[in-house]
């Protein structure tokens, strides 16, 4: 019996960095969900009975998420499938209530990670976010509640990317996926995924030699998070605000002092919306300043909160 049981949990810890918890049926009670007996997925109650599952499409898997991708009372389990270099990766979603696996891939897929499960098409259910380098980058968007996926790439703007931020950023219904890029030619570019209209937006500019997006938050005071971007150039240095839902931006320079780094975007009580806190130098001085971008200025201050 205690031999049993220790090899149970050498199986289990062999095989799993750590196990989900979540209600994968929807009777209410706690369920713990782990990889098993190689590329099983183990759906354990809390009575300890134990379900499993497994699938054709299945080796070196993988639990990165559990969450509600059809927006039901219970949580489905997200499994990555990635079985050999030559084998196309799969993503499956397990549907413990009904014991259906949907199982998704993709021509775009080469070296794949689910980087966000969020609301995106401000439909019912959250949406799978699938970050794919292969000959070039993509993000595909597994849109489980209605079993269809849609793609997105540009082979102008995406020479790398990244996928920094999923916020709702334009004022409807589900969060948009903010990606910052680089082209081919090393340009830096930021493009924003409105899944829910299936648009990409791009935002490329002068002042931009080098990016970084710092947040991605509500700093106009409006409805809809601003995208806030840290710029450094030949000319100068600074900051820039995208307002996505209006499709603009402004720019905050920084060139009159010598180094600066944002502390904090939070409401500092100011102003409507988020104020950006920075510290900078200037020589032998130090100081605050806050960006306040609702009202458009840059101010000094002692202390920020
Ligand atoms: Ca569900
Ligand atoms: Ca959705
Ligand atoms: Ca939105
Ligand atoms: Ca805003």
């Amino acid at each position: 019996m205690k031999k049993t049981f220790l090899f149970i949990l050498f199986s289990f810890f062999a095989h799993n960095t750590y196990a989900l918890t979540a209600d994968t049926d929807g009777d209410g009670i706690t369920e713990t969900v782990y990889v098993c007996n190689g590329n099983m997925v183990c759906i354990m109650e809390s009575t300890g009975q134990v379900r499993t599952y497994s699938s054709p499409y299945w080796g070196n898997i993988s639990i990165p998420k559990v969450s509600n991708t059809d927006s039901d009372g219970a949580i489905e389990v997200i499994v990555l499938s990635v079985i050999g270099s030559s084998y196309s990766p799969y993503v499956s979603v397990i549907h413990d209530t009904t014991r259906a696996v949907n199982t998704y891939s993709s021509p775009y897929w080469g070296t794949i990670a689910i980087t966000n499960v969020e609301d995106t098409d401000g439909k019912a259910g959250n949406e799978i976010v699938v970050l794919s380098t292969k000959t070039s980058p993509s993000v595909t968007v597994i849109r489980d509640a209605s079993r269809n996926q849609r793609v997105y790439t540009s082979s102008y703007w995406w020479g790398t990317i990244a996928i920094t931020h999923v916020a709702d950023t334009d004022a409807k219904a589900g969060k948009e996926i903010v990606i910052l890029a680089s082209s081919v030619s090393g340009s830096p570019s930021i493009s924003v995924i409105r899944d829910s209209s299936e648009q990409q937006y791009q935002y490329d500019d002068p002042y931009w030699g080098t990016i970084a997006i710092n947040a991605v938050k509500d700093t106009d005071g409006n409805a809809g998070a601003e995208i806030v971007v840290v710029y450094v150039n030949s000319a100068g240095k600074g900051i820039t605000t995208i307002r996505d839902r209006y499709l603009t931006r402004r720019h905050y320079s920084f060139s009159d002092v010598s180094t600066f780094a944002i502390l904090g975007v939070n409401d500092y009580d100011i102003a409507p919306g988020n104020e950006i806190c920075t510290l900078w130098t200037r020589g032998t001085s130090v100081g605050y300043d806050l960006v306040i971008d609702s009202e458009e200025t840059r101010r000094t201050v002692t202390h920020c909160g």
